[in-house]
């Protein structure tokens, strides 16, 4: 089947530890309310509603030096990967809907090993250390803090630090709960766009692990479709693997989604926003999506009337509703008088 054909299996990830606002477990629902599903038909997408995933408060999950909630936030993303799995081997491509970012532990580790089943290693060194999977992760933030960089404590901030092998060295190892979590990628798998509020050890992090990056700056200098293609070229030079796309809402402008926990000023416009989502889908080899950290109880109701529409016309872009409006299909005739 033509990856485009492939139904999308959406699921809410109630994740609501990964950082302190509450709201965020509303998510998923709010972007429902939205009208996810009816604009899907609209255009002729198949999508099913996988339900939600619960997050199971964890008993006395006391901080592990700064860290909050790390016995939730794993036993939370060990659910996520397991519906992730489930979606991937009904021949769906996933649509997690935060929730906040600490879910795409469990969302880029699922799909990883849904991955792995799928095309198992090849006895080259290579593959044996990654997934087929490549990730392009768009957020105003990096999300490579360390449980021992974090200045806040928020496992949100941290996601992309136990995913990759090349910080192993740097991840504590006994952080209760995560003992399952194993990086599943190399550096030169994901690439950033939309950056504008790294923490200074994630700086260091990008330059030292050389990680392909697109802060603001270099979306204004460039355009989004230049870096979009130096992004994919970078971590998919031969246009073969199968895509994550993980999106941070809060890479948007404020203007555009201010319902979200860690706005920043300066982002990409809503329609940058769509631009990367079609052309992700233009590949034809989007595999797994998050649309993350759309908090409804921030906010006027009309910036989360924006927000939850804006995250529906995104998670539409990337699974090929086209801008212009509704597709016809073929052998379609008006009907006449
Ligand atoms: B999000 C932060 F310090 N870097 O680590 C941190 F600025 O998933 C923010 O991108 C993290 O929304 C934001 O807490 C996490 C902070
Ligand atoms: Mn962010
Ligand atoms: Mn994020
Ligand atoms: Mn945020």
């Amino acid at each position: 089947p033509r990856p485009d054909q492939k139904i999308a299996g959406i699921f809410g990830a109630l994740m609501n530890r990964g950082q302190g606002k509450e709201g965020v477990r509303e998510g998923p629902n709010a972007i429902r309310e939205a009208g996810l599903f009816t604009q899907l038909k609209e255009c002729g997408i198949r999508a099913l509603d996988y339900g939600d995933v619960e997050i199971q408060a964890v008993a006395s999950d006391d901080e592990w030096k700064k860290v909050k909630y790390c016995r939730t936030v794993a036993s939370g993303c060990k659910q996520i990967a397991e519906k992730m799995e489930l979606i991937i081997k009904e021949h769906g491509i996933p649509v997690m809907l935060g929730g906040d970012h600490a879910a795409a532990i469990g969302s880029i580790f699922g799909h990883a090993s849904a991955q792995r089943q799928l095309h198992p290693p090849t006895g080259s060194s290579s593959s044996e250390l990654h997934a087929p999977l490549a990730v392009l992760w768009i957020d105003a933030h990096g999300d490579i803090n360390t449980p021992l960089t974090t200045a806040t404590g928020n496992l949100h901030g941290c996601p992309v630090s136990f995913l990759l092998h090349e910080m192993t060295g740097y991840i504590p190892h006994d952080l209760p709960g995560f003992d399952w979590i194993k990086p599943c990628l190399t550096a030169d798998r994901i690439a950033y766009i939309g950056l504008r509020a790294l923490d200074q050890d994630e700086m260091y992090l990008m330059e030292k692990l050389k990680i392909k990056y697109f802060p603001m700056q270099l979306v204004d200098q460039l355009g989004i479709q230049e870096c979009l293609k130096q992004a994919l070229a970078a971590i998919d030079p031969k246009g073969v693997l199968p895509l994550h796309l993980s999106f941070d809402i809060d890479a948007l402008d404020p203007s555009d989604a201010a319902s979200t926990g860690t706005p920043v000023m300066g982002g990409l416009t809503l329609r940058e926003g769509l631009q990367i989502a079609e052309f992700v889908h233009k590949t034809g080899r989007l595999s797994a999506m998050d649309l993350v950290e759309v908090n409804p109880e921030l906010g006027t109701p009309h910036q989360r009337a924006k927000t939850t529409e804006a995250a529906c016309a995104i998670i539409s872009g990337a699974l090929g509703k086209p801008r212009q409006g509704v597709p016809f299909p073929p052998g379609f005739e008006l009907p006449l008088p």
